[in-house]
Formats: C-alpha cells, structure tokens, sequence
C-alpha cells in the first residue's frame, strides 16, 4: 500500500449552476498552495483548524476571479485525515473552472474519482466497508437503502467483522503456539473446544450472509413483474399503484407491447415495477417480441405478481409457464376484478380491485413478505448490502469449513493454521485489513470526482 501525497482538487457540489459551489482540496500542501492565490485578512497558514474566512481568489495574471469562504482543516481533523481546504464560490460553471485551473497552475492535481475518500481510508479515518458505505449514502434514493448504508457507515458490519476476525487470529495464534511446543507435547488447546468455536464463528457468517437478501433489496428496491393474460388488469393495476394513468388501458387483449418500468417507494421501500405485455400465443410479430420480453422480465424479478381475472378464472397453464422460469416461492397468485364478482373460489394468495383498490394493501403486505423474508433485522443489526463483502464471507466460510474438516481428519495443525490465516484474510478484506490495488482500485473507480 503506498501513501499518495501530492494535494488534490475536485468540485465536490454537483457540476453546474447552482447558489453556490464547493472546491475540495486535499494534500500536505493545500493551505500553502490556497494561500498563493487567495486574498484574505489573514494568511490561512496563520489560522485554526475548523475556521471559515472570507476573501478573494486571483488568477495567474491577478484578476479577480470570486469572493469565496474558505474553510480550513488541519490535520488529522479532516475527511481526509491530511490538511484540507474547502471553497465556497459562487455556482457557475466558469468561477469553478477557472478556480480549480489556478489551484492547479499553483501545484494541485485533479483528484480521481473517489481519492478523498480513498484517502481517508489510507490514514486510517474509516475503514473500507465504511468507505463503500459513503458511496451508498449519497446514492441512496429511499429511506430503506439510506438506513441500510447509514447502519454501515456507522460501522456495524465493520464491528461484526472485525470480532469475527479476532476471535478466529486467537484460535490460530493457540494452534500455532501449540506447532511451536508440539515436540513438549503440550496442550494449549482442546480440539473438541477449538470446533465448537469454529462452528460459531461459522454460524455468525451464515447470518450475514442470509441478511444480504434482505440487504441488496433494501439497496437497490424490489423488482416486482406484473405478468398474467391479456386484458387481466396489469396495466390498471400499474396505474393504481403509481397514482398516475401511467400506462394504456383497453378492454382490448393485447394492448401493452413493451415492458413499462417505473419506480415507486412505499412505507420507505422501493419497488420497482414492470407492466408487461400480455403473455398468450399469438402471431403478431411485435406482440410476440412483447411476449417475450415479458419472459426475461420474469426471470429477473424478485417477485412475481401473476394475475387472474375473477371473471374468467385462472389460468393454469400459465401458471405452469410461469414455474418453469421462476422460482414458484416468487410467485404471488391475484386475483383480480374482485368487483365485478359477488363471490369467488378461484385460488389465489390475494383477491383485489384495480379499480376501486381494493385489497391493494394486503398486496403490499404480501409484496414485502416475499421479498424481504422474515428476517428480523433492525438499525442495529449490521446487514450485509454489497456483493463484494458477500463474496468475501462465503469465503472466509469455506476456509473455516476446510479447517473443520483438517481437525476431524486429525491432519497436523500446519494444514488447520493456514486454513484459519486464509479465513481472517477473506474477512480481512472486507473491512480493508487487507487489500490490494487492484481491490481498491475497483471500488473507488465507481465514486465520482470530489468525493
Ligand atoms: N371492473 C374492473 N375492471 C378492470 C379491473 N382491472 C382492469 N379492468 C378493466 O379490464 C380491461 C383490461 O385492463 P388492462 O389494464 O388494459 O389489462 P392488461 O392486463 O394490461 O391487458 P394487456 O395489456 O392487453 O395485456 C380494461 O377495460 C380495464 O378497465 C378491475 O379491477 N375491475
Ligand atoms: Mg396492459
């Protein structure tokens, strides 16, 4: 791991225009390099940490450029960990740009997309799953996702892992000091001890791993399909659930072509939901692209709303369609048009109206049901959200398995020691213990500039 220590600037404000804009600079030399250029009452380099002065910047040739407010940070009190300056200039485009071109002409590089954040991982200020966690925070568009990536910001998962990867360094240390006696035959540990700790740490991996289900939806939302026949009422179903005349409805079969997705959050959940064409046989060439489109939005949904329509009954081959391209745990069975009818035994899970809405929340409920489990997770139980770390876990799982497996077979605590040293790197990783370039590289190429 090398330490970078050049100063860096970046618009850390959306580019554009705006009430104002903020110019990010980081590095050992960033108060020095702001003071060349920057008219105030004071030189920076004379001021505290954590203040804000106000002043002029000047291009190269000592024109004008903004009247600013420049905040300070010294180190180790900042984002970053290093000295940092913060520009507030007015919002237009050109101010910044000319700003950022003479922070550059006075010693500063452009910044890569995610370096500051990168570099308060590399000065110890968060560890990298927190460092994901910043990424997740700013992307998140629902008060689900926000808590999630809030929970992993505050570093639960990190704490989790971090226990989890001690507990295993203290199980390997004693079955190394035992290698090292091995010819005084001593014994430090008991097997039948060092495999019920395993078996734990284990467990407590399977728990994260199954909160990632649970994770990834409270990230990126429920993809939820609407499929069933023609003319059953997924259009209008679509349509009362985004409180909009979305998509075209007709009492003739056969009206929706394309898939129409649209987004849609609920009791703080995002749902994502596809109107699909209306799944029949026919000979229409564009109905029948329609048709199949409708099959790959299927196989991608989370969940899958098959409905009927309580006029015409149930359509079981269908249903049977439906099976062979999804999982049947993923299909909810509705029945709709309920008004129309006094009373009906048609199967289905639930029985609503797109019409009037009725029955529509307990679609909700089942919606959530199916998609989120019944896991009882909270604020305060770290979830895993990222496939990175889930990759990690089942890992580190494996190794730990392995080393089980080694004891049971009585191999020599070499193979089990190096098994354990395998299974506290994977967690490692996670939480930035371990890395490599290539690690860090990949996860900070996907934050934007500034950040
Ligand atoms: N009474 C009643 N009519 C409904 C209900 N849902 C849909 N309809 C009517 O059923 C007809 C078909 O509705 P659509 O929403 O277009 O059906 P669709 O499943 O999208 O049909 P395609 O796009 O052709 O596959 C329309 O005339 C709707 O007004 C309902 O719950 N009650
Ligand atoms: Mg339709």
């Amino acid at each position: 791991m090398h330490f970078e220590d050049d100063t860096i600037v970046a618009l850390a404000t959306p580019f554009g225009v705006g009430a104002i804009s903020v110019i990010r600079v980081s590095g050992e030399k960033s108060i020095e390099t702001i003071d060349k250029i920057f008219i105030g009452k004071i030189k920076l380099e004379h001021c505290r940490s954590h203040t804000i002065h106000y002043g002029k910047i000047l291009d190269s040739s000592n024109e004008l450029i903004d009247d600013v407010l420049v905040s300070i940070f010294i180190s180790p009190h900042s984002y970053t960990g290093e000295d940092s300056v913060e520009i507030s200039s007015h919002g237009s485009v050109l101010i910044v740009e000319k700003i950022i071109k003479v922070i550059v002409e006075n010693g500063a590089r452009l910044a890569e997309p995610g370096e500051f954040t990168k570099r308060a991982f590399l000065n110890g200020r968060i560890d990298l799953a927190q460092a994901e966690a910043v990424a997740d925070v700013i992307n998140s568009r629902n008060e689900a996702s926000f808590r999630g990536a809030r929970n992993q910001l505050n570093g639960l998962l990190s704490q989790r892992v971090n226990f989890l990867r001690e507990s295993l360094i203290n199980i390997s240390s004693m079955i190394e000091l035992e290698l090292d006696f091995a010819e005084e035959d001593l014994e430090f540990v008991s097997l039948p001890q060092v495999l019920e700790k395993l078996y734990s740490i284990e467990n407590e991996i399977d728990e994260l791993l199954d909160s990632y289900s649970f994770g990834r939806i409270i990230k990126d939302g429920i993809n939820v399909a609407l499929v069933g026949k023609p003319n059953v009422g997924k259009s209008s179903l679509l349509n009362y659930l985004l409180k909009e005349k979305r998509a075209i409805v007709s009492e003739i079969p056969g009206t929706t072509r394309d898939i129409i997705r649209e987004e849609v959050a609920i009791n703080g959940i995002l749902f994502t939901l596809y109107d699909t064409a209306g799944m029949r046989t026919t000979h229409d060439e564009i109905e029948k692209e329609g048709v199949s489109r409708s099959v790959e939005t299927v196989k991608n949904a989370d969940v899958v709303v098959f409905l009927n329509d309580a006029l015409t009954g149930f359509t079981e081959d269908l249903y049977q369609q439906l099976k062979s391209i999804t999982e049947e745990k993923r299909i909810i069975n509705v029945l709709n048009k309920i008004d129309l009818v006094t009373d009906s035994n048609i199967p289905s899970d639930v029985k609503i109206s797109a019409k009037t809405g009725e029955g529509i929340d307990e679609l909700f409920d089942k919606l959530k049901e199916k998609a989120l489990g019944t896991g009882n997770y909270s604020e305060k139980t770290a979830i895993v959200t990222n496939i990175r770390h889930f990759n990690s876990l089942k890992k580190a799982k494996e190794f730990i398995e392995n080393a089980r497996e080694s004891i049971k077979e009585r191999l020599t605590g070499e193979f089990i020691a190096v098994d354990l040293r395998n299974a506290e790197d994977t967690l490692g990783e996670i939480i930035g213990r371990v890395t490599t370039d290539d690690i860090l590289n990949n996860i900070f190429i996907k934050f934007c500039i500034g950040k």
